[in-house]
């Protein structure tokens, strides 16, 4: 059994939690009354796929954490040892994507985190109107993969996605780790 740890992170009201959910099957919350997380929560899922040829199954924990920077105390914690970043927000609030750059700052420039295990996933509500501003992303970002989710039209196309993001973040942990551990035994 392998294990990674994904931080999902960016701006309150992005909708992470209701990303976290959806794809952890842990109960429905899109559209219902907007409840803030306190610190993070952790949710488990499970992934089957072929890394070198062999299967292996891998155990994803999702660290749901909340948008509000009082608990920026534990970004440290959230961020130690994960294996990738997701950063959500939402593109039709225009100041969430310029708030996601404090979030890249901590964790991924501070981290040392390779951009390949990050993605953005900017999150369209099917209610909302206007323009939204992915565009505007900061440069920060111009080296991270950016999908869109939009769980009420397309649930299982933003599935997918992720899926494959999760392959990707696993191929690279895996191959990481396998090279520790031949360094370990030299
Ligand atoms: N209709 C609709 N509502 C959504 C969608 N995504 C999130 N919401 C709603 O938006 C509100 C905020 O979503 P959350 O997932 O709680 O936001 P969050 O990023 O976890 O916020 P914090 O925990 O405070 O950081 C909730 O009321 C959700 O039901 C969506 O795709 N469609
Ligand atoms: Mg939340």
């Amino acid at each position: 059994m392998f294990k990674i740890k994904i931080a999902v992170v960016g701006p309150a009201r992005a909708g992470k939690t209701a990303i976290s959910n959806f794809l952890a099957d842990a109960g429905d919350t899109i559209g219902s009354e907007y409840t803030p997380t306190i610190g993070c929560r952790i949710l488990e899922m499970e992934q089957e796929m072929k890394i070198s040829n062999r299967k292996e199954k891998c155990d994803i924990e999702l660290w749901d954490c909340s948008g509000d920077l009082k608990y920026d105390a534990c970004w440290t914690a959230m961020s130690h040892d994960a294996n990738g970043i997701v950063f959500v927000f939402n593109p039709y609030e225009a100041s969430q994507s310029k708030e996601l750059n404090q979030w890249y700052t901590h964790f991924v420039q501070n981290s040392g985190i390779r951009e390949e295990c990050c993605l953005v996933i900017a999150n369209k509500y099917e209610s909302e109107t206007g323009t939204p501003n992915s565009s505007k992303l900061g440069n920060l970002f111009d080296s991270i993969k950016v999908i869109q989710s939009n769980i009420e039209k397309d649930s299982e196309g933003f599935r997918e996605e992720f899926k494959n993001y999760i392959q990707s973040v696993a191929a690279y942990s895996k191959s990481k780790q396998d090279q520790e551990e031949k360094m370990i035994l030299r």
